[in-house]
């Protein structure tokens, strides 16, 4: 019997100042015994490195104070509470995001510059966790970001790789892979849980034994097991409450295998460590295409396996009974990385704690939703049955027995005939068989949601489909949003001063209220300030890219920006084909009234994706053409920025005045850069795809560049026999590019070396992009018309701002809480 601490002595008088208190004195205080005691150091011996830890040990303290009283609060009150499942999250760097949540940002700065330390200096010492590939990522953090804020009260659960995304360099304008190294000089904003760890099991087989009472169990007899430790991050939302963020690290049960190393094997009996940390090392860097390669069906499993049995532990440490685990947890799955927790929660359930199976999968199906985020055919996640087995014996009996159940139910109870069963079985017999994890996940839930309005109607009438026929009630929609506060407040600082300094600070907590800033759109002394911090933005832009690349770009050029993860849908060689008719046009002389701008690329390729590599090499290829050509260079600019980051994202995105929102109609779930980009007066040149459609309705035809074909459009079209040489024949602009592409002079080393995109895109051209350059073209004319009338385009950059309130991820999470989760936040209890 322990005697519990009186809670109240968090903040008592000598902890309060010394450990949490939020004045400059303490702060430095604070920070001076962190340098001391925590890292070691006297000032004199001091690096960056060690003052920025101790800098964030200080700030880390402040924010594990929010967290545990939050964390009192749930348990007091025995809240209902999100279980969010991600394998991927992407932070982007803690400190600054930190102080700002805290508010304490120009107390810190004016201590730091007391002890003689430029702040900002260690805030760029942060190394970012790369934990994940792109908008995925992010958004599971933007959600992060949000619950807190609003006080949902949650845990985020994933996976601690030790080697986030590759570190991206560009050599001859190629892409190479670095490995990541986000936790060489430690990580002081995590803490290791060394007790919180579970047991995890692969591979092996099952028996099915009954007892002498006639009791049937099921024995899985694992060939490895390994151990999965908890790492928890405090995240602190802004001016709100605390959440977690828990990692999960791949490690060994036993160092060694004492039996190898008493005949001397040495080597043999660290193996097993070696083999159970490989795990958690490395995150797979393919968005949106699977690999379907064993180690990432066990980080799935892994990690999926660890989150399940925390909440159950939990759960009956709150003296609960297993039967009401949906009563106290919504458990969100985000995309099919974690679906096998349906079949994992089944096991534990039925196998483990002995609940028969129709309970169990009542509990089952009441705890988690599914979010789909992508309707490409290859990302749709497939585990081929003879792996599934060689690693999950007792989940693929699960599976079929999950499987065997649900065709029971569509033959006798609705009908359906053999050919809708085989379309929506969880097992797909082509071949050597595969498990359908969207299925799993879509029968494992009780509500599935797609992530912009559009993606979440062509999941009914498309990849769903049958699904949505027969429960058109579990379907659903949350448009994706943004944090505010990081994507706006953080990086963007001055504009965040100007529109605080005019409706207040409200806005930050509630996007809405940009509205007010309508008043003001046509107001020129208004106008001039929004215009000087575009300014100023896009100056420091181009500083960042003259360090990085040695390219010069003048600040008064327009800044068009293309910064997302490479990939054909998203056709980036649609807005090199525009520049290298601009290009064309130059060396022609019809040049007169052309408009000078800066084409700005930034992105990832996933490292075995040739064409994605290809369209790199492209952008850099025409980039050393136009920027050392003096005909040309001083109306174009192209730059290739290397390394995408979150902390390269927020410099990036104030910058920008046009925002290149370009996939092919149907196969942008949704996306999320174009709000950010427009968030900070972008205006938007985009299709019909993803959440373009909603912002388009929000921000007005007027303000938007809209082009392309609809999604319609392109089924039709690919379902027709579409041509794309007949646009080559037919648009002479076209057919100029097409040939300057192969003429040699792009890579007069290969000058064959573009013919892949070339022929792909006269003789097949998937993603449209042929049938698509015409109405690009005009559009962007209009983007030129309007760029000349400066005060116009200020205006309309404005109502952009002003109109974006929809796509805060406040907002986001508040329709997943009263449509899925049914969970109240704080702020709305008494
Ligand atoms: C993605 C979608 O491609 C992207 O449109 C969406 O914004 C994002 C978050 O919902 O999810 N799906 C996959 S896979 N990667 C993504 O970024």
């Amino acid at each position: 019997e322990r005697k519990a601490i009186n809670f109240d002595l968090l903040t008592s008088k000598t902890i309060k100042s010394k450990r949490i208190g939020l004045s400059k004195n303490d702060i430095k205080d604070s920070f001076l015994e962190n340098l001391f005691f925590h890292i070691g150091r006297v000032p004199k011996g001091a690096t960056i490195m060690d003052y920025y830890q101790a800098l964030a040990y200080t700030v880390r303290d402040r924010v594990f104070k929010e967290f545990v009283t939050t964390v009192k609060r749930i348990s007091d009150e025995d809240l209902r509470v999100v279980a969010y499942l991600s394998a991927e999250y992407l932070p982007g760097p803690h400190l600054a995001n930190n102080l700002l949540s805290l508010g304490i940002t120009e107390q810190t700065a004016a201590a730091m510059a007391e002890l003689g330390i430029d702040m900002e200096e260690l805030i760029l010492q942060e190394e970012e966790p790369g934990l994940g590939n792109g908008g995925l990522g992010r958004l599971a953090s933007c959600y992060l970001d949000s619950m807190a804020t609003i006080g949902i009260p949650s845990i985020a659960y994933g996976i601690r790789y030790e080697f986030g995304i590759f570190e991206q360099h560009i050599k001859n304008g190629l892409q190479e892979e670095y490995t990541d190294k986000w936790l060489q000089y430690g990580n002081p904003w995590e803490v290791v849980r060394s007790e919180i760890g579970y047991n995890i099991m692969f591979g092996g087989s099952t028996k099915h034994v009954t007892d002498s009472n006639g009791n049937f169990t099921v024995n899985w007899i694992p060939d490895s097991k390994l151990r999965g430790t908890a790492y928890d991050t405090p995240i602190l939302g802004y001016k709100g409450y605390g959440s977690i963020l828990r990692l999960w690290r791949a490690e060994a049960i036993d160092t060694f295998d004492f039996s190898a190393y008493n005949k001397g094997d040495y080597y043999k009996a660290v193996q097993e460590k070696i083999l159970s940390e490989n795990i958690t090392k490395v995150l797979y860097p393919n968005d949106e295409q699977e690999t379907g390669k064993e180690l990432r069906l066990k980080q799935q499993y892994f990690f999926v396996s660890c989150s399940l049995q925390d909440l159950i532990r939990l759960h009956l440490l709150q003296g609960r009974i297993l039967d009401t685990l949906h009563e106290k947890f919504a458990i969100q799955l985000n995309d099919t990385h974690p679906a096998i927790a349906v079949a994992e929660l089944m096991r534990l359930l039925v196998d483990d704690y002995q609940i028969d199976w129709d309970k169990s999968w009542n509990i089952t199906q009441r705890c988690f939703g599914y979010t789909n985020h992508t309707l490409l055919p290859e990302a749709l996640e497939k585990w081929s049955i003879p792996l599934f087995r060689r690693v999950l014996p007792r989940h693929l009996e699960i599976i079929y027995e999950i499987n065997h159940r649900f065709v029971q139910e569509l033959k006798y109870q609705h009908g359906c005939s053999d050919e809708q069963l085989s379309r929506m079985a969880l097992i797909d017999h082509s071949g050597e068989g595969s498990i359908r994890m969207a299925h799993l996940a879509t029968v494992g839930s009780h509500k599935v949601n797609g992530v912009s309005a559009l993606h979440s109607e062509l999941l009914k009438k498309h990849v769903l489909y049958d699904f949505a026929q027969l429960w058109p009630d579990k379907f659903c929609n949350v448009t994706n949003g943004i944090s505010p506060r990081r994507f706006i407040a953080l990086s963007n600082p001055l504009l965040t001063g100007l529109i605080t300094e005019t409706i207040g600070s409200g806005w930050l907590t509630d996007l809405k209220e940009l509205s007010k800033l309508e008043n003001m759109a046509e107001d020129p002394t208004f106008q001039n300030k929004w215009m000087a911090i575009k300014q100023t933005n896009k100056a420091s832009l181009s500083d960042h890219i003259k360090l990085e690349t040695g390219i010069s770009v003048d600040p008064s050029m327009m800044f068009d920006v293309h910064v997302k993860r490479i990939h054909e849908y998203k056709r980036q060689h649609l807005n090199v084909l525009n520049i290298l008719h601009l290009y064309l046009q130059i060396k022609k002389g019809n040049n007169k009234d052309m408009i000078p701008m800066a084409f700005i690329f930034a992105g990832k390729a996933a490292p075995g994706y040739f064409m994605a590599k290809l369209i790199i090499k492209l952008i850099t290829a025409v980039g050393d053409l136009i920027n050392q050509d003096t005909e040309v260079n001083d109306k174009l600019k192209v730059i290739f920025l290397p390394d995408f980051s979150v902390k390269k994202a927020q410099h990036i995105y104030p910058a920008a005045d046009l925002s290149e929102q370009i996939s092919m109609a149907g196969k942008e779930a949704s996306g999320t850069g174009n709000m950010k980009l427009s968030l900070n007066g972008a205006l938007t040149i985009g299709t019909l795809d993803g959440a373009n459609v909603e912002m388009m309705e929000e921000i007005g035809m007027d303000n938007f560049f809209l082009f392309g074909l609809n999604a319609e459009e392109v089924q039709h079209k690919k379902q027709g026999n579409y041509k794309p040489g007949d646009h080559y024949v037919h648009n002479l602009h076209l057919r100029e590019v097409m040939d300057f592409l192969i003429s040699g002079a792009l890579s007069p080393e290969n000058p064959k070396l573009f013919q892949p995109i070339y022929e792909q895109l006269l003789y097949d051209d998937p993603y449209m992009i042929m049938a698509d350059f015409e109405s690009y073209l005009i559009s962007r004319a209009k983007v030129y018309e309007e760029w000349g009338n400066q005060s116009n385009w200020t205006k309309k950059s404005i109502i952009n701002v002003a109109r974006m309130g929809k796509f805060s991820s406040d907002r986001s999470i508040q329709d997943y809480s009263s449509l899925i989760w049914k969970i109240d936040s704080f702020q709305n209890r008494p």
